[in-house]
């Protein structure tokens, strides 16, 4: 059963590394440090959650490449639809004469989603490829 009361832990930290992350609380506009935590600790969990991983996500994957690569356009689509079940949109914006942005919104279990956002990017062509998750289910 999922326990949501909440619990306190004390962290020790040295002093310039809690200077550098009380600036990251504020750049970021979290109220406090607890809120910062609760977030950085949720994104490592979901990082860090193996291959097996039935965990329910949704997200974005980013890819930036250059359309000119040859043989890239056809292997994104050919990716992309065979995993169909995971994508929920996609959007193509052309950035510039040879530059591209794709941008996925995903769906689907952790393990599935990061298979997908690997094959996509490490085909050769794309310049950075980015995946960014949030539980559906809570953490
Ligand atoms: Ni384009």
């Amino acid at each position: 059963m999922e326990d949501s009361t909440l619990k306190r832990f004390g962290v020790s930290m040295e002093g310039s590394l809690l200077r550098k992350f009380d600036q990251l609380v504020t750049q970021k506009g979290y109220s406090n440090r607890s809120e910062a935590v609760r977030d950085l600790v949720r994104e490592a969990i979901i990082e860090q959650s193996s291959e097996e991983d039935d965990q329910l996500i949704a997200g974005t994957i980013l890819l930036f490449y250059n359309h000119h690569q040859r043989n890239l356009l056809e292997e994104m689509t050919t990716v992309q639809h065979e995993m169909h079940d995971l994508i929920m949109a996609t959007t193509h914006f052309h950035l510039n004469h040879d530059s591209c942005i794709e941008l996925i919104v995903v769906q689907g279990k952790a393990s599935d989603v990061r298979k997908l956002s690997n094959q996509l990017t490490s085909l050769i062509g794309v310049e950075y490829g980015k995946l960014t998750v949030a539980p559906v289910e809570k953490l």
